[in-house]
């Protein structure tokens, strides 16, 4: 007997994504748990990386998925592509770093199978493998670039608008009894979706007859420290990168907030003092309106509510 294959929502989410303001995207990203990022890429763009994926034979080569995404020339500009990093900052805040990128060829199944999709899931509590706590972060988002323009029989993606705010699901938990509450969101060639670790969502099967080529970048604020340590970005390709991306995808096992206060002062200072440092720092930069010292009150009001705790707990 076969299993019975699930079917693509019937309602399509239609929107104009492109007259969006920066509040208009944030807000719909707070209600529905994601956005669609038009023209993240250019068709010559989306030509040139498809191109790659030819030369370098990706498509088939036995490789791991974010080892195939640091091979071609052509994706590594998705990391910091502005159209990217500007609406991922509006959503999550200024201070980021990503942490995957991904290449995926979804291959087509048999051309005589109705369209369909896979299971209903989120991305979070579910992926932390031993020694690589990427996807272990209070907030994080997937971005996902489409280099193939969607339909019903090309992988079209299913997302349930607003599930972002089902606290009361597991994350590894059967969520096919959501399905009704699903929509498909058809992704043209060069656009991108982002969406919150928790929101649930599913991937189209691919019965079109050709491939289905997909990039994705996740994106953690600094500040969403991982529970353990994370898989790096291969050295040469941290290496090779500009400035702009370089910045991005460094120093991903810490949070800002934890690191970067110099260890002998955290050793040596006494937990009240660090307390009254931060107060007198945080209290000076309201006056003077300065970032830079706000920063640097935070770090250390993080350190003091640290070692407090650490404190607590040992007596
Ligand atoms: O295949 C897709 O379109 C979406 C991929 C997906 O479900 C995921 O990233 O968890």
């Amino acid at each position: 007997m076969t299993a019975a294959l699930m079917e693509v929502p019937k309602t399509v989410f239609e929107r104009n994504w492109t007259d969006m303001n920066a509040a208009e995207q944030r807000a719909f990203f707070s209600k529905n748990g994601f956005l669609v990022i038009p023209d993240v890429f250019s068709p010559e763009q989306v030509i040139t990386m498809l191109d790659d994926i030819e030369q370098l034979d990706l498509e088939n080569k036995k490789i791991d998925m974010c080892e195939a995404f640091c091979l071609a020339p052509s994706f590594a500009d998705m990391v910091d592509s502005p159209k990217i990093t500007s609406v991922v900052t509006n959503l999550i805040g200024s201070k980021i770093a990503c942490i995957k990128g991904c290449y995926v060829a979804k291959k087509s199944k048999e051309e005589n199978l109705m369209p369909h999709r896979t299971a209903l899931h989120v991305d979070y509590g579910i992926l932390e493998r031993e020694g690589d706590y990427r996807a272990s972060s209070a907030l994080w988002v997937n971005v996902i670039c489409y280099l193939t323009g969607m339909s019903l029989r090309h992988a079209p993606l299913a997302i349930i608008p607003g599930s972002h705010n089902y606290y009361h699901l597991a994350p590894e938990s059967d969520m096919e009894s959501l399905k009704d509450e699903a929509v498909t969101v058809m992704i043209k060639a060069g656009d991108a979706v982002v969406f919150l670790h928790n929101t649930i969502h599913a991937g189209g099967s691919n019965v079109s007859g050709r491939t289905q080529h997909i990039l994705f970048c996740a994106y953690r604020p600094t500040w969403a420290r991982p529970v353990g340590p994370v898989a790096k970005w291969p050295k040469e390709f941290v290496e090779s990168s500009p400035p702009s991306r370089k910045r991005l995808i460094v120093d991903l096992s810490t949070g800002s907030l934890q690191s970067e206060i110099p260890p002998f002062i955290v050793k040596h200072t006494p937990t009240p003092l660090l307390k009254k440092a931060a107060e007198f720092l945080l209290t000076l930069s309201k006056a003077v309106k300065s970032d830079f010292l706000s920063s640097w009150g935070n770090r250390f009001w993080t350190t003091y509510r640290r070692k407090d705790q650490e404190s607590r707990v040992i007596d």
